[in-house]
């Protein structure tokens, strides 16, 4: 139970009741839990709506990312994973080398496949539609999350089809959700500072809402901590519930703080753990129709991650491995983690860990690391 007179003297008590009645929080209400002093106050409101939806729950995944090429036209300023030809840390992963990665992890119980890469200038839309259909053939039984909103946009003007047609397409090879990448802040204002050549904040909205009308989920992320103001993450916010509540399609959001190493944006400090915390906490609670809140600990920490399971996250996300987007940007975290490194971080959180797939379908696994069967919706999943 929330402690009523606290709140009174933050001048809170009126947003714990409507938190308490489950009434919808104004982006007004969100800026004044951005200013209050109190991040405990603000997280246990938090807290409060992640336990209510999750109890004592905390997922996460044995997944693998791939990142296919990080060849890139859009060149984003907060970005240090993005290339042009001829950059010496440019990379290009032929089909062969993407399957070789699948394969070399074929012995580990993954239940997702994470890809995605830059804008490519070149590269054919049938490369991407064959490293589905050849992942999908090396492990029938994996879940791949791939291409962001940005990615399919781009593969659509490279085509010469509508965006629609390229999702139908990836599907149809073997497309299952698309990750949360690519949205960062969807101020106008940011995104001309920042990444002028991107898909602007409406297009990325427009495609995501046509993949949850064709029936593919995808989750949605939020870049803070660089130039935006208060007010622009809580528009941001705003427009994923907004979309949410036409479309029902999006399954987790992922605040991501800026990493400032190695990219085009000066005189950025990197963010604090309170200002982690409490975007955190804003997010759970601005969100009220999001299912899950993901605490990424590639980005976070896995120590602040842990942290962060109090204020409203429920997800960890996942072993990872070989990740490259945080990591060359300065990030501090480790590569990777095992299951049991994912699962002790959680339960000495005061978690209970629950291994899960990208749809957060729980994942049962017989005694046997190698044999994972999703439990929830019954879609059977066992390695062969
Ligand atoms: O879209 C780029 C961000 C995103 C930096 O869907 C940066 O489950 C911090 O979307 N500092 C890619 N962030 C990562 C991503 C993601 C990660 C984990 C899980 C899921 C999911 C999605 O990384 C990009 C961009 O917003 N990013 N540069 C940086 N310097």
């Amino acid at each position: 139970m929330l402690d009523a007179n606290l709140y009174s003297e933050l001048g809170l008590d009126d947003i714990r009741a409507r938190i308490e009645t489950g009434k919808r929080l104004s982006i007004e209400d969100g800026e004044r839990l951005f200013a209050c002093p109190n991040v405990l106050a603000v997280g246990a409101l938090a807290h409060q709506v992640r336990r209510g939806m999750h109890g004592d729950a905390a997922y996460y995944v044995v997944n693998q990312h791939i990142n296919y090429s990080n060849l890139c036209v859009n060149g984003c300023r907060f970005c240090a994973f993005g290339r042009k030809k001829g950059d010496p840390l440019a990379f290009e992963l032929s089909l062969e080398d993407i399957l070789n990665k699948v394969r070399a992890r074929s012995d580990d119980p993954i239940t997702e496949v994470h890809m995605v890469g830059g804008c490519h200038p070149t590269l054919p839309f049938g490369f991407y539609e064959e490293a589905l259909r050849g992942i999908k053939a090396l492990r029938p039984e994996l879940r791949i999350k791939a291409f962001t909103a940005v990615e399919i946009a781009h593969f659509a003007t490279l085509e010469g089809i509508p965006t629609r047609q390229v999702l139908e397409r990836l599907k149809d090879a073997g497309l299952d959700m698309l990750p949360g990448g690519g949205a960062e802040v969807f101020s106008p204002r940011i995104r001309s500072l920042l990444c002028p050549e991107k898909l602007s904040g409406e297009g990325w909205l427009d495609i995501v809402r046509e993949a949850h009308e064709l029936g593919i989920r995808t989750n949605a992320t939020m870049l803070y901590g660089h130039m935006e103001t208060e007010r622009e993450r809580l528009e941001h916010l705003d427009g994923l519930r907004r979309l949410q509540d036409e479309t029902g399609g999006l399954v987790c959001f992922i605040p991501l703080p800026f990493q400032p190493a190695n990219t085009g944006i000066r005189d950025v400090r990197p963010t604090t753990g309170v200002e982690d915390l409490k975007t955190m906490a804003v997010s759970r609670l601005m969100l009220d129709n999001v299912p899950h809140i993901k605490a990424y600990w590639v980005m976070l920490t896995v120590k602040l991650a842990q942290v962060a399971l109090y204020f409203g996250a429920d997800d960890f996300d996942g072993t990872v491995v070989e990740e490259k987007i945080g990591h060359m940007a300065g990030a501090e975290s480790e590569q990777a983690l095992t299951r049991s490194e994912l699962e002790r971080v959680i339960r000495e959180g005061g978690f209970r860990p629950v291994e899960r797939d990208c749809f957060f379908d729980e994942v049962g696994r017989g005694g046997n690391d190698k044999t994972a069967v999703l439990t929830t919706k019954g879609t059977k999943s066992a390695k062969e």
